[in-house]
């Protein structure tokens, strides 16, 4: 006998009539439905990665602290490090992605910061052996990189096999040259940037202009999951 369901019915079927809710409340009933839009998690939420590239994996949380403020902290071996960055309040928080940019087996952590319609910017966090820090780009400031772009802009980054070991980083930033062209038509003009990362710093090794491609040109691909971490 399961009493339990019984009694919820019955204090369902209370909570409705004392608010009113009867209309509302059968939606909600059916395994199908979803809850509302969803209000910002308070978190905290955790992935793994290997941050410092031992073989043994680290628990990383994130937890929103404020308005558009996140903290990403980790223990290794013992140690815990947690650094602060930005983020998007208006949405639930993600885990960041664990990513290896540049093949050494320790993991970089690519963290969204701002989140719009078409498009999202994330930052990289590295390990440096003791701290959680920011990659920084070739003009030493906080990297940068932009994911989506709809239909005006072709904006991601995806990681690429390094002769002699390891991996470059590519970004692709470009935009529609024309958006009044059929939608198959449009084209996109802007450029892919290669770098390699070392010290958490990034160095540019070549830039590809891009000139009025259209999207099914390989200059323009980016597949995030190429940056993944073996293993994790
Ligand atoms: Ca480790
Ligand atoms: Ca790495």
């Amino acid at each position: 006998m399961n009493h339990t369901g019984i009694i919820r019915t019955v204090t369902i079927t209370g909570l409705t009539a004392a608010l009113g809710l009867a209309t509302v409340v059968p939606a909600w009933a059916g395994p199908l439905s979803t809850p509302p839009a969803a209000i910002p998690a308070p978190g905290p939420v955790t992935t793994v990665a290997d941050l410092d590239g031992d073989g043994e994996i680290e628990t990383v949380t994130a937890q929103l602290t404020g308005d558009n403020d996140q903290v990403i902290s980790a223990t290794v071996h013992g140690t815990f490090t947690s650094i602060h960055v930005g983020a998007d309040s208006a949405f639930p928080l993600e885990a960041p992605r664990v990513t290896d940019l540049n093949g050494d087996g320790r993991a970089e952590l690519i963290v969204a910061q701002s989140i719009g319609a078409n498009t999202t910017f994330f930052t990289a966090l590295h390990y440096d052996g003791r701290n959680l820090g920011q990659v920084v780009d070739d003009n030493d400031k906080p990297l940068s990189i932009a994911e989506g772009g709809g239909v005006a802009a072709h904006l991601g980054y995806q990681c690429a096999p390094l002769e002699g070991g390891g991996r470059t980083i590519e970004t692709v930033a470009a935009e529609a040259d024309d958006l009044s062209a059929p939608a198959d038509r449009i084209t996109y003009s802007g450029s892919r940037t290669v770098y390699t990362l070392r010290d958490g710093a990034l160095t540019i090794q070549n830039t590809l202009p891009i000139t009025r491609r259209p999207v099914t040109d390989p200059v323009l691909g980016t597949d995030a999951g190429t940056c993944a971490q073996t293993g994790s």
